[in-house]
Formats: structure tokens, sequence, C-alpha cells
């Protein structure tokens, strides 16, 4: 049983109210598509009304949903409270460097009152996110995120496809959001985290629940729109397997050691065949924080889906991506230094050294890529690689901090080669990589694609405090 592009739509939207997220882009002839920022009241925890910042009222924004090859056009329009400039980065999508959407790098930020107009082509299906690249730690933390799915030529056999946007909110007792954005123990430790989990912007919980049949396929794609927090789920009882890593197809494969870990600025694609008996129900759980539960799936009293789970392809027919060749590829290195925890750092500002210590009291900033801590999209910054187009690089991340970092590159997607020295099973796309505590990260990319590109640690607080570099291309 296969579902046209039409149902698939109608089941997200019908399936389940709670979680269902709003749909806007559905069609190639729906014409330009307005994204409209602004503060508003949303409920994110039962019974509190939240001021938020978001997309066309919502948070996460709506789903913008693409087919890959198209041309997307998106007109940002700016109605945020005070002075409030942003952006919009399309978190993965390989597009032309002029819509990247980085203030003072690619664009001037688009002020209060202003209309900025994206439109580029849109080469790779997958799982994408949006979110400003302006002030990210307070606006993203604020609500201003959301999911991007580019359909693929010829879908997996699926019944359902879910969308499910993870963050966090940091709320006090009456709901309010706490304004303590950009504070030096956040930059320099684990990140602002939230105290209030969301699931497609609702609190998570045993409440949260999602009716599903027996044998039904369902495909989910999760999105961690964090601005710090790592998730770690367990499906518990059930084998999802991983189709997709940040919208690259990968061999299919069940999660390692059981568990999905989801960073910040991540997207996974899981195919569920909700193998259990009418009435049954299982919790999916987040094993970094006490086991905090997400959600609880709950089979259907109904009759199954089928008589047992479908058996056919799961695999992704994969994007076209140049493939790197490490035999012939020019080696880089970065090492992350700094943070609060750890041997103390020196670090270069504006090209004087510094400790970190002095670097945190007098530029707020605590980190350092190459021995260099960086200003958030510094006017004054030189890249630290220069590529010329068409190079193969190999890139290895060494992480000398304490800390965990999901390193993110713009522009372009790279293959994982090795982690902590040992050469990854599947050699799997990202854009955005986990390189843990005192280890070590080896990707592999072809540099093809012209311009400036961020390259930064997507704890966003991490980025503001000094992980935060460019790479050119030319
Ligand atoms: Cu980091």
């Amino acid at each position: 049983m296969t579902f046209s592009r039409r149902d698939i739509l109608k089941s997200t939207g019908a399936s389940l109210s709670v979680l269902a997220l709003p749909v806007l882009a559905q069609s190639r002839d729906a014409g330009p598509f307005k994204l409209r920022a602004s503060a508003f009241p949303q409920t994110i925890r039962p019974g509190v009304r939240t001021d938020v910042w978001g997309f066309n009222g919502s948070v996460p924004g709506p789903v913008l949903r693409f087919r890959k090859g198209e041309i997307a056009r998106v007109a940002l329009v700016n109605d945020l409270p005070g002075d409030a400039s942003t952006t919009v980065h399309w978190h993965g999508i390989r597009v032309p460097n002029a819509m990247d959407g980085v203030p003072q790098v690619t664009q001037a930020p688009v002020l209060v009152g202003q209309t900025f107009n994206y439109q580029f082509p849109v080469p790779d299906s997958g799982t994408y996110w949006y979110h400003p690249h302006q002030m990210s730690f307070e606006q993203v933390a604020r609500g201003m995120f959301g999911a991007i799915v580019v359909e693929e030529d010829k879908p997996i056999e699926v019944d359902r496809e879910l969308v499910w946007v993870l963050s966090d909110f940091k709320l006090d007792a009456g709901g309010r959001q706490v304004q303590d954005f950009g504070r030096m123990q956040d930059l320099g430790g684990g990140g602002r985290l939230g105290n209030v989990f969301a699931l497609n912007g609702r609190q998570t919980g045993r409440d949260n629940r999602i009716m599903v049949r027996t044998n039904e396929r369902i495909r989910l794609r999760l999105v961690n729109t964090a601005t710090a927090r790592i998730f770690l789920l367990d499906f518990r009882g059930q084998k999802p397997m991983v189709v997709s890593y940040d919208g690259q197809a990968v061999e299919p494969h069940p999660l390692p050691q059981g568990l999905l870990l989801l960073g910040p600025g991540m997207r996974t694609d899981l195919v569920l065949d909700c193998e259990g008996s009418p009435g049954e129900s299982f919790a999916v759980i987040d094993r970094r924080d006490k086991g905090y539960q997400i959600a609880t799936v709950v089979f259907d009293k109904k009759p199954p889906a089928r008589p047992r789970p479908l058996r056919s392809p799961m695999q992704i027919e994969p994007n076209r991506l140049p493939e790197p060749d490490p035999s012939k590829a020019i080696e880089h290195f970065i090492v992350f230094e700094g943070g609060m925890l750890g041997k103390p750092a020196i670090g270069l500002v504006d090209g004087k050294a510094l400790k970190v210590p002095e670097i945190m009291q007098d530029h707020a900033l605590t980190w350092t890529m190459n021995y260099v801590a960086e200003h958030e999209h510094a006017m004054l910054h030189t890249p630290m690689f220069n590529f010329r187009k068409g190079e193969h690089i190999a890139l290895t991340m060494i992480n000398e901090t304490e800390f965990e970092h999901p390193m993110h590159l713009h522009g372009h997607s790279f293959r994982v080669l090795r982690v902590n020295d040992r050469p990854t099973q599947f050699r799997p796309w990202r854009d955005t990589v986990m390189v843990s505590p005192r280890g070590s990260v080896q990707v592999a990319f072809v540099a093809d694609n012209p311009g400036e590109w961020m390259f930064h640690c997507h704890i966003l607080e991490h980025a503001a405090g000094g992980m935060m570099g460019t790479v050119a291309v030319e």
C-alpha cells in the first residue's frame, strides 16, 4: 500500500492534533512563501501562555516542503519587537553563498520592518531546517525555527510521515521565558539548557500520545533545534531503522546501541515498523536527562494495518553529492580549546595572544579554534582556510576541551570518515557532526560551492563564545 503525496499531507495534518505541525509550502505553483518573524503568545506548557518569537505565529514555524530540484522562494518579513534584526539560514541545504543567511558575511541583517527575498535551487532531498543566524543564541532559544522537508523523486514506501522538532525552553514559574541569554557561564559551559522539553512546540511527557496501527510503517523525521540540549533517544522495545542523517541517505541500519544521539542542528530520519499488539504502548525517552519522557506511542485497538510488517526496501535514493577522494585530499586540522573546565588555553583575539580568563573578561569569548577566538560574524575576520574550488579536503577536528561540540559546516555536506581515530561503519554524509570531549573526527568533502562559509559549533552559546569561523572556497 503506497500513499500519494496528498494522502501523506492529509494524514500528517489529521493524525494527531496535539502534535500536528502547520504545513505551509505544499506545492510548486503556490508561489513565493512568506515567513513573518514576530513575537506572540503560545502554549508551550499546558495552562500557561508563553511569549515566544517565531515564524507565522507558531513555534515551530511552518514545515516548508519542497521538491528536489525546485527553486525555493521565501520572503522573510521582520516584524520582531524593538530593533531585533534577523536573517534566515537554511541549515544543511547547499544554497548559493548569497542566500545562506549569515549577517555580515553573506548579507546585511534584515532590519525591523524590512523584507528580504530568498531564492535558491534546492539540490538535495532530505530533512533540513531553518533558523536565524543573527543573535541565534537568543532568537533560536525564543522559538525561531522550523523544519524543511525536501521530497525525493521516488520516496520510500511508508504509511505515514511525522516531523518531530525537538527543542527546549527555559520558563519561570509563571511560564515566561527566562531572559538570561548570553550568560558567560552558558557560553563557556554546556550552553543554555531549558527546563521544559518541547516536541513540536509543546511540552513533552507521558501525555503526548501518538496513536499508531500495529505493523504500520512510519517515517519519522527528527530535528534538534535546541540551542544546546543533546538528546539521546530510546524507543523502548521498538527497533527503528536509521535511513538518513542530516538529510542524506545512509545504508539502513538499526540505532547504534539502540539509541539515537541527536545534537543541536542534527537530523535523523527513522523508519519505524510499529510492532506490537493493539492496545499496547511504548515510551520514547531521553537517556541523557534522567529518562525524561518525550512521548508515548500507543497501538490503536483497531485491527493491524497489515498482518505483518512491510518488507519493502528502506534505502533512500542518494543525492548526487561530489564524492571526496581521501587519497588526493588536502589535509587540514582544527584544534578546539578553552571553555570553563580543563587546561587554560591561550587564544588570539584581533591578532593579540591572551589567556582565556582575560579573553572572557575583556571580550566575552571563551573558546578557540586553531588558537583564535572569533567574535560572532566579526567584520574583520579572515577565513580559517582558503580552499580552491573543486579541491578535495580532509578535515580533522581535535577537541581538546571537556565539552561536546556539534560542528556545522555551511554550503557543503561532508563524509564522516573517522571518529576518535576509528573508521566509521557507513561513512555517513552529514553537515553537523558531534566531536566528543578529548575526541576527534575526520571528515572529507569536495569544496565545490564558492563563497565564504561559516564553520561553527551548533551549541549556539559556544558559537557566540568563540567557536565560530569561516572557510573560503574560491
Ligand atoms: Cu560547542
